[in-house]
């Protein structure tokens, strides 16, 4: 949907003309026009079309324009104009956590401050501080934040990699200048952020199949085009509505070496060192155009012939971070990881009761159509404010609408949960006498989050161990280009889990994928049940359940280690 592309825009209008020190009213006016966009279950695009544009409240005529100027042409001309009066770095920093209009403008216009690096140099040397509004500890936060903001902008979210990899070998597809056509690395190993993109094709005509890739829609510029490597930096529109870029390789490889390129490129490069280094111990040569004895390729095709050349079973691509997975493989003993189609359901889902935009009905049914065989609703307590949580009475009234709705369905079950916050010590949001009503509660932290390592500890040993908390949601609270873990002794986290029987969850939104893969690995080592679930604020987001099972399985985590991979009676035993 173009909804969050043209939200997107709007706030960075409105961002840009505080910086210009506009009046406020014409800023809070794009501001409220973004949020209801933002806020919007129906296809904006869909309303243009049928001139409703100006329904939408808050939006009114001159707004309506530039929303259908942006669906038919997919710019904003006015948008482009405010653009121009930036140096291109100066609108980055307002991605820094920490940072926004105001600031950004006096670190441009006091300090001359135009990007990213501008600002980590003049935080390393101390010179914010010279400025009225910036202290020492504000210094030292910018420069922390400055760096999760670059890192950010560095990588892809997975989720996104996945579409633009998806439109690449439609492109190549429908040119018919490839045989074959699949994406390696970091993307293949399910990263949660992937650095570019390596697309690995055959082709008989290399010459035709290279000039097809650099003149793919969003290609901006051509960074190496030869016979059997060709590189572009492709333009693309990331999951939150922003502009960015992103690199893609495209090797084109000989049908015999097939399977030696796409191990090879898939890496991970630890994970190559270590089969290579078995190769070369048993007198085999092995690189990206097969295995080799003395002069003779005895393996390449295909992948499995790879391995099997060293006697290892085939090693899913999730799995090659050089963790253990090659004696694993040698000796037969490679776990039967989780797949996407184990998956049962969900129970992480907001509704537009707090702050998602659809309806419970709308995600109950888009659940059901996924083929789950339930669906947790999960919507916020009321301290949650940024959320607009709800209170205990709202959270408990919806139970006859929860009924009724499995009373009709035959097959799939509606849980009703709830995402209740962890308050200052580990209480929780609502009283037992609520949580002991809903069929599930996930207790997470959205509140607090720099207090010392072991108080936030306590702080969640404590909710974990609350006997009606089922589950601890997004665990370490970090959110990828943004906000870094609160300080944790996880360990202990995990064991007070496994010891109470609270599943812990990885959280599958773009930014958070939290806990890590690390991390899941560790807490099913203690014990741990985990829960992979979306967060969704939205029927869409339910498909980020694919990336959270990748994650996942980047943990070693079979179906048996994952809660919502489980049928309903066990969960409901788990539950209870
Ligand atoms: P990224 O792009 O930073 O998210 O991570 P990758 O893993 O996709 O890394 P990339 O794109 O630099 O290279 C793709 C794969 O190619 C990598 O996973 C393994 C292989 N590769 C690249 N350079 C080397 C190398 O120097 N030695 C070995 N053995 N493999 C390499
Ligand atoms: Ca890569
Ligand atoms: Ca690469
Ligand atoms: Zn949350």
């Amino acid at each position: 949907m173009k909804n969050e592309e043209i939200a997107a825009r709007f706030n960075e209008i409105a961002d840009m003309l505080d910086i210009l020190g506009e009046e406020t009213f014409r800023i809070l006016s794009y501001q409220r026009a973004a949020r209801q966009l933002e806020s919007l279950a129906d296809d904006v695009e869909e309303l243009v079309r049928q001139g409703r544009v100006d329904q939408i409240p808050g939006i009114g005529a001159a707004l309506a324009e530039k929303i259908a100027e942006y669906v038919t042409t997919g710019r904003i001309a006015y948008h482009d104009e405010l653009r121009a009066k930036f140096p291109p770095g100066v609108l980055d920093l307002l991605k820094v956590r920490g940072l926004g209009p105001k600031k950004v403008k006096i670190l441009w216009q006091q300090l001359g401050i135009t990007d990213l690096d501008g600002l980590r140099t003049a935080a390393q040397r101390h010179l914010l501080q010279r400025v009225k509004g910036f202290g020492e500890k504000t210094e030292e936060n910018l420069l922390r934040a400055v760096e999760l903001a670059k890192e950010g902008q560095a990588r892809a979210f997975l989720v996104d990699a996945a579409r633009v990899v998806g439109s690449i070998v439609a492109h190549m597809h429908a040119t018919k200048t490839v045989e074959r056509i699949e994406a390696a690395g970091s993307f293949r190993r399910m990263r949660e952020t992937v650095g570019d993109i390596d697309i690995l094709a055959v082709a008989k005509d290399r010459g035709a199949a290279g000039a097809a890739f650099v003149r793919m829609p969003g290609v901006v510029e051509t960074l190496a085009s030869g016979e059997t490597k060709v590189v572009v930096r492709l333009a693309y529109t990331d999951y939150e509505g922003s502009p960015r870029t992103i690199q893609v390789d495209l090797r084109i490889l000989d049908p015999a070496s097939w399977g030696a390129g796409l191990q090879y490129f898939t890496g991970s490069k630890d994970h190559n060192i270590r089969v290579r280094t078995m190769a070369e111990r048993r007198g085999l040569k092995m690189n990206e155009y097969g295995v080799f004895r003395d002069e003779t390729r005895i393996a390449g095709d295909t992948e499995e012939s790879m391995y099997s050349a060293l006697d290892l079973a085939w090693i899913p691509p999730e799995m090659r971070e050089d963790q253990g997975e090659v004696d694993l493989a040698a000796s037969g003993r490679l776990p039967t990881l989780i797949e996407p189609t184990d998956i049962r359901g969900d129970f992480h889902v907001h509704t537009n009761a707090t702050d998602g935009t659809e309806p419970l009905e709308a995600m109950v049914e888009a659940a059901r159509r996924r083929g789950y065989a339930y669906v947790g609703i999960s919507d916020h307590s009321v301290s949650a404010t940024v959320a607009r949580g709800m209170t205990a009475e709202q959270a408990l009234a919806r139970r006859d609408r929860v009924r009724s709705l499995n009373r009709g369905a035959k097959g799939f079950t509606v849980l009703l949960g709830t995402e209740c916050d962890i308050l200052d010590s580990g209480e929780m949001d609502y009283p037992d006498g609520v949580l002991k009503e809903l069929d599930y509660v996930i207790a997470s932290v959205h509140s607090r989050f720099t207090l010392p390592r072991k108080e936030q500890t306590a702080r969640l040993v404590a909710a974990v161990q609350n006997p009606h908390v089922d589950l601890l949601g997004h665990p370490t609270t970090r959110q990828i280009g943004w906000r870094g873990p609160i300080e944790l002794d996880l360990d202990e986290v995990y064991k007070a889990c496994a010891h109470a029987g609270t599943a812990v969850e990885i959280d599958a939104d773009p930014r958070r994928m939290d806990l890590s893969a690390t991390q899941a690995r560790a807490a099913k080592n203690s014990g741990c049940t985990i829960s992979v679930d979306t967060d969704s604020h939205a029927s869409g987001n339910l498909d980020w359940m694919r990336f959270g099972v990748g994650t996942a399985r980047r943990a070693w985590l079979t179906a048996d280690d994952v809660l919502n991979a489980w049928t309903l009676d066990r969960v409901r035993a788990f539950f209870a």
